[in-house]
């Protein structure tokens, strides 16, 4: 049996085992406080009081007040981003590592007692010394060093990426650790499941229609055989779900909302699912680049997201290649 303790000790570097606990220790308590739901006093909007009359937070804004404490009392830590708050917060100049975290992936299904989690990407921090600014955090995902989840599901349970593969803890609420139960994650080339929102459909462009169109029509289509479709809507169960039986998801460009190419975040889900997928064996693009080659422009930069099993993330690269659509939408 090894601990995530063990693990990261033969595994990680000092300062990349120690950012890894400390997120593990915030993501026990997030975990902790949904356990207790509606007796916690967490459920619905930030502003209602709660049964005992205090004023109530929402579990995302405390799960994220959690993780910013925690991750900025870190020495190694030089700065944090993170998807709720408008701003990055410098922590210790003489840090290594930049983290960013989306503290409550999900979060609309608290109070219908579904899945959630929280993501994290770690970076290297190139100014040691100095304050860490959102220009430090806006690196390729190819630049992680280390990303993953935790996910509360009927279990809590971490999968990580180091670069060299992702090993997957379970959390044992006896022991209060995490334990590894996969060193080799990994996910099958082809699949016959894939997550989308399909209600967004008229809002897609051609590809994205023709791809979907090819995936319905079963094995009448130009597939040849038939599909079948999962939507979690929390981006991490369905990632999730790629990890252990295969798949692919995507959150595909639309034009919904005017100037918004896509609805995920690009350095809070994006980057670090992509990192987990890649060294799953899977790929990841936005319809016309690799996800991790993107050179990020905003902090809080939103980005088309496809995902999963190699042969269908091909598939749906190639019909983009052949529509000649640009990053931005746009036809050549
Ligand atoms: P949420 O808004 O609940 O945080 O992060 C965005 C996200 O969830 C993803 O986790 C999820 O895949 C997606 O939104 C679901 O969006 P729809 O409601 O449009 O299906
Ligand atoms: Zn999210």
């Amino acid at each position: 049996m090894t601990t995530l303790a063990q693990y990261l000790e033969s595994h990680a570097t000092k300062p990349i085992a120690s950012t890894i606990t400390t997120l593990a220790t915030a993501s026990v308590s997030i975990s902790h406080l949904l356990a207790k739901g509606a007796l916690a006093g967490i459920h619905g909007e930030a502003g209602n009081e709660n049964i005992q009359g205090e004023a109530q937070k929402k579990l995302d804004v405390i799960s994220n007040d959690l993780l910013l404490g925690a991750l900025t009392a870190n020495p190694h830590c030089a700065g944090v981003a993170s998807e709720e708050l408008d701003e990055i917060s410098p922590a210790n100049r003489d840090g290594t590592l930049l983290v960013t975290f989306d503290p409550l992936d999900g979060s609309s299904n608290i109070d219908i007692n579904m899945t959630v989690g929280t993501i994290f990407s770690v970076l290297p921090y190139h100014r040691t010394g100095d304050t860490a600014t959102e220009a430090d955090f806006l690196q390729a995902g190819s630049q992680q060093v280390a990303a993953g989840y935790f996910i509360y599901g009927t279990s809590t349970m971490l999968a990580l990426t180091l670069g060299k593969g992702v090993a997957m803890f379970s959390f044992d609420p006896n022991t209060q650790t995490y334990i590894l139960i996969n060193d080799n994650v990994t996910i099958s080339e082809s699949t016959a499941e894939y997550a989308i929102n399909a209600s967004n459909y008229r809002y897609w462009l051609a590809p994205m229609k023709e791809y979907i169109d090819g995936l319905v029509a079963g094995d009448t289509g130009v597939r040849n055989k038939d599909y079948n479709t999962r939507w979690v809507a929390a981006m991490i169960a369905d990632v999730h779900r790629i990890l252990i039986r295969g798949g692919v998801f995507m959150y595909p460009f639309d034009t919904k909302i005017a100037g918004k190419a896509g609805k995920l975040r690009l350095m809070y889900e994006a980057n670090p699912m992509s990192f987990v997928i890649e060294q799953a064996g899977g790929a990841s693009t936005d319809g016309v680049k690799r996800i991790m080659d993107i050179a990020p422009t905003h902090i809080h930069q939103r980005i088309p997201v496809v995902l999963g099993a190699k042969e269908e993330v091909a598939f749906v690269k190639a019909l983009h290649d052949k529509a000649g659509i640009l990053a931005n939408g746009d036809k050549a």
